[in-house]
């Protein structure tokens, strides 16, 4: 799955060093192995360690070094995919020097969503491309796990606690995801989706849910007026 956020370019470069990594482990010991195979053949059992302690010490040092130049490696590659992204020239112009806060909620068995002008959303998110989304991730009942992994490391969303999500989507599209933690009887139907839209089309998309949720509530509100609703 191609990454689609700074964040999970981060996660996807690591995972291609430690898959070279490990060929590179993998290839080399089978070689060393087969060479000291053919070195022996049908010969006597070696009576000792090839090479003197010197030997053996150069050696393990180098692998010593290989092992601690990966960890550095991974440790930067981690620490920056921790980072929070700045906004791109082409996203939303209101969110420029902070991330878009959306307070995202588990509930069995759906997401809803907040957005900062008190618009709500169920089920899917609509976020800006290129603006650094961050998501305050809280439940109202048991653990659900909000993962997209085009855009962004997994989470949880815990009762009494609030996790972030921090993510800034590069192109404009449908991410979906699943969720990966048992939540009940329908966890299996909470989908994770998140539609990246222009700043206009986002913008438009907010004004319009406020303004049907202010319609329906007023209708509500005319309807108990008028004594139809008792
Ligand atoms: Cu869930």
């Amino acid at each position: 799955m191609s990454p689609h956020s700074p964040g999970t370019d981060q996660i996807d470069t690591l995972l291609w060093i430690g898959f070279v990594v490990a060929t590179i482990v993998i290839v080399a010991v089978n070689v060393a192995l087969f060479a000291a195979l053919r070195r022996h053949r049908g010969g006597d059992a070696p009576r000792e360690m090839v090479g003197g302690r010197g030997k053996q010490l150069r050696v393990g040092g180098a692998l010593t070094v290989f092992a601690a130049a990966i960890l550095v490696l991974s440790l930067i590659y981690t620490d920056k995919a921790r980072e929070t992204p700045a906004n791109g020239a082409a996203g939303l112009a209101s969110a420029k020097s902070e991330p878009l806060t959306i307070t995202t909620t588990g509930q069995q068995w759906l997401w809803r969503y907040d957005y900062p002008n008190q618009a709500f959303s169920y089920y899917k998110l609509v976020v800006p491309v290129d603006t650094t989304v961050e998501l305050n991730l809280v439940s109202t009942d048991v653990i659900h796990t909000w993962d997209v992994p085009q855009l962004a490391a997994q989470a949880d969303a815990v009762p009494g606690k609030t996790n972030h999500v921090v993510f800034r989507a590069d192109e404009e599209g449908d991410f979906r995801g699943q969720s990966s933690t048992f939540s009940g009887q329908a966890y299996a139907a909470m989908r994770t989706e998140v539609e990246v839209v222009s700043p206009q089309e986002y913008e438009a998309f907010v004004n319009r849910q406020k303004a049907d949720i202010q319609a329906a509530q007023d209708r509500v509100v005319g309807l108990i007026e008028n004594g139809e609703v008792p």
